[in-house]
């Protein structure tokens, strides 16, 4: 088999375990409320169409492996219709490698931002931030939480981190 095959082959095959990993099981939102409820529904039918993974567990649940730069654990983010993110609490072992997945629910757009607590909360240029999240759309960022903190994560759209859009990281 020439490379270029082989090239093509992998490629199909991480398609094919992407997919398989995107039909699982889907994390609750952090609210028991009837709402989150619609929104993992409707979750489930944007993985399907974006071939999105599942939150891996984290520190405090069984199975837990500490993401690393090398590879990181995966931390899937709502950001629903009125304006909070779920969820709104992460857990993260200090020094981890996240690599947050963010998608909007509804029509407005989102930002994300995560980094040291008072830059996320002064929207300081440079802090590591993915925006202009549209309806179903979904992005990524990687972030490695150095330190103990603390840290946060934060929705800068105009008006939206005042309406409550932010969120809080635990360290372990
Ligand atoms: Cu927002």
């Amino acid at each position: 088999m020439n490379g270029r095959a082989t090239l093509l082959l992998g490629a199909v095959l991480t398609l094919a375990g992407v997919i398989t990993i995107g039909a699982g099981a889907l994390v609750a939102p952090a609210e028991g409320n009837s709402q989150g409820t619609a929104w993992t529904g409707m979750m489930g039918g944007a993985n399907g169409m974006m071939g999105g993974a599942t939150s891996a567990p984290g520190p405090d649940a069984a199975g837990f492996v500490a993401g690393t730069t090398a590879s990181p654990r995966l931390v899937r983010i709502l950001a629903t219709p009125v304006l909070r993110f779920s969820p709104d609490v992460v857990t993260v072992k200090a020094g981890e490698t996240i690599t947050f997945v963010l998608t909007t629910m509804g029509p407005t757009v989102h930002e994300f931002m995560v980094g040291p607590a008072a830059d996320v909360a002064a929207n300081k240029d440079g802090t590591p931030e993915i925006t202009d999240i549209g309806m179903m759309q979904t992005k990524s960022l990687t972030y490695t939480f150095t330190g103990s903190g603390p840290f946060a994560f934060a929705c800068h759209a105009p008006g939206h981190y005042e309406a409550g859009m932010k969120g809080t990281i635990v360290v372990r």
